[in-house]
């Protein structure tokens, strides 16, 4: 039997070291590369913090396996046991260029069921953390579950890349809410973006491709404040792929994916 309890203290106490090393790093020469493309970006210290979170998990949970971005981990095809999904820096582009706008990203799975989400706003000293029936959080201070808003007075988090011509979706899909909504946001973290939407900062984010590390942590938040996600088809999410990603208050989730997004057909 996993003792969740201790899980989740360790799993906290490595994410504020990590930031604390993170934060060092601002004042060092970074190295930055690029991966998929010459914007996907990946520095040493996005790999470092992964191999700290992979030697810690491997010499206090040898069970547990890991699935990390920078792909330090295991190369999973299942989730069955334990697993660890980890994103050692959400949000490299803003890390690189601006210091702040980025996360670390932890989810903790049981058999492919979301246990532990972790997201650490390292800046701020935020952190969103979730376990599962047991309520979500900013730091010590409980948030309150979702309820639905009207499409009229939300606010939602959206790149800018899925409003002009792109090669994911026909651009001219998402003009109606981009239209009808109160206002839209891009913060250009993911993980951040979830959480904003777990504390109702965003009423939804909708984005047309994420990876399983960018939204692990933050859909067992989510889920514990009785949001809903989806993909932009209405499907579940496959934990091991690559996903659109519709996450929302409920109701207003329901509203987009029927009346904005026909539902899921498009
Ligand atoms: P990352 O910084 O960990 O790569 C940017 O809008 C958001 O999308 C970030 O959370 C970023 O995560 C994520 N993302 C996922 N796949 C990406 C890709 N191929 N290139 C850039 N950002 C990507
Ligand atoms: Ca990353």
């Amino acid at each position: 039997m996993t003792n969740w309890n201790e899980v989740d203290t360790y799993a906290k106490e490595w994410i504020k070291e990590a930031g604390e090393s993170i934060k060092k790093s601002f004042v060092q020469k970074i190295t930055v590369e690029s991966k998929s493309n010459p914007n996907d970006l990946v520095t040493d210290i996005d790999k470092a913090t992964e191999k700290f979170f992979i030697h810690k998990i491997n010499e206090r949970f040898p069970t547990h396996q890991i699935l990390g971005e920078e792909g330090f981990g295991n190369e999973l095809e299942e989730l069955s046991g334990t697993v660890w999904i980890i994103d050692p820096i959400d949000g490299t582009m803003n890390f690189v260029h601006q210091q702040r706008n980025f996360a670390i990203s932890i989810g903790i799975y049981e058999d492919g069921v979301g246990m532990i989400g972790l997201i650490y706003d390292v800046v701020h000293d935020e952190l969103y953390h979730a376990m599962k029936d047991k309520g979500a959080y900013l730091n010590d201070q409980p948030l309150p579950k979702l309820t639905n808003v009207k499409v009229e007075e939300a606010i939602i988090g959206l790149n800018t890349t899925w409003v002009v011509p792109n090669r994911r979706i026909d651009h001219s899909i998402l003009t109606p809410l981009v239209r009808d909504v109160r206002g839209t946001r891009s913060y250009g973290s993911a993980a951040l973006e979830i959480a904003f939407v777990a504390t109702g900062r965003l009423d939804a984010y909708i984005t047309l491709r994420l990876s399983p590390w960018d939204f692990a942590g933050g859909i067992v938040i989510i889920e514990e404040l009785g949001g809903v996600y989806t993909t932009l088809n209405g499907k579940p999410f496959n934990l091991l792929g690559q996903n659109s990603v519709l996450i929302s208050r409920p109701g207003l989730h329901e509203r987009i994916l029927k009346d904005y997004l026909n539902n899921g057909i498009w």
